[in-house]
């Protein structure tokens, strides 16, 4: 995510940039899959957004195919802080995170572990406007409700990252 993108007053500049990137990457899963058939591999796109089956009306849960933060998280691609995203070294905590699933074994990168949050930092947890973290999860059903604002004319434009906004890793490592 270009960061002057998180830091636009109108919130309809993130909502696009955030299309744009879940599009590219929908885009490089495809065509990679694509590359490991010609290879002789099964390889099938999972979605970076949405559509995804589960979900639980009541408490507004959804649940993608495959958690893509958990799986970068174990393909060593950066750690998990305690506002559930997942933070790269370089890119921060603006990363996407794209995923396909293939029938072949790959030997994944090492987990990272030459960084954490910092043991005191509660800054996303209390920077959250509903209370929505505990360090550990998101209520989804808070956290959808704040930042979510559904457009009369049918589209979803986030309104809420500040939990993104406030962590000092949001750009990378300094
Ligand atoms: C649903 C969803 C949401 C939900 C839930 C977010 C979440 N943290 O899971 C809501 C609407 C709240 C949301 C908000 C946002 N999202 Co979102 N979202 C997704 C989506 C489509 C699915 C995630 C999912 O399945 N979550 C449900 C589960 C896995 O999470 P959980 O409930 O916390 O899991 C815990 C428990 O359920 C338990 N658990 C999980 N599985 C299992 C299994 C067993 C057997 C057991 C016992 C327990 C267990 O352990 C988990 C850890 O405690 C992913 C794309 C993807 N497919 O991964 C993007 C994704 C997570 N979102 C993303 C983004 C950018 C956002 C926002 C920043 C958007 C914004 N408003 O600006 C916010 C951030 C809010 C936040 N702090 O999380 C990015 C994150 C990138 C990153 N750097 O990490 C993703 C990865 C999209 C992408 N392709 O890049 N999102
Ligand atoms: S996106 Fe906003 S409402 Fe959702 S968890 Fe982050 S700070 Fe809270
Ligand atoms: S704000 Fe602090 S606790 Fe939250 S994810 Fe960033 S470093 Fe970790």
């Amino acid at each position: 995510m270009p960061p002057e993108a998180i830091n636009a007053e109108n919130p309809v500049i993130y909502t696009h940039a955030s299309h744009l990137l879940y599009d590219a990457l929908d885009k490089i899963g495809l065509n990679l899959c694509y590359a490991l058939e010609n290879r002789g591999i099964h390889a099938v796109p999972v979605p970076t957004d949405v559509p995804y089956l589960h979900w639980d009306a009541e408490n507004k849960h959804g649940m993608g195919i495959i958690s893509m933060r958990h799986a970068a998280y174990n393909a060593g691609l950066g750690i998990l802080g305690r506002n559930t995203l997942l933070i790269n070294g370089e890119l921060g905590n603006l990363v996407y995170i794209g995923a396909i699933l293939i029938d072949a074994a790959i030997e994944p990168d090492p987990i990272v572990t030459d960084f954490d949050c910092p043991p005191n930092c509660t800054l996303c947890l209390d920077a959250c406007p509903i209370k929505a973290l505990n360090g550990i999860t998101v209520n989804q059903k808070r956290c959808r409700q704040y930042s979510t604002l559904e457009h009369p004319r049918g589209w979803d434009i986030y309104t809420c990252s500040e939990c993104r906004q406030v962590c000092p890793y949001k750009t990378g490592r300094e």
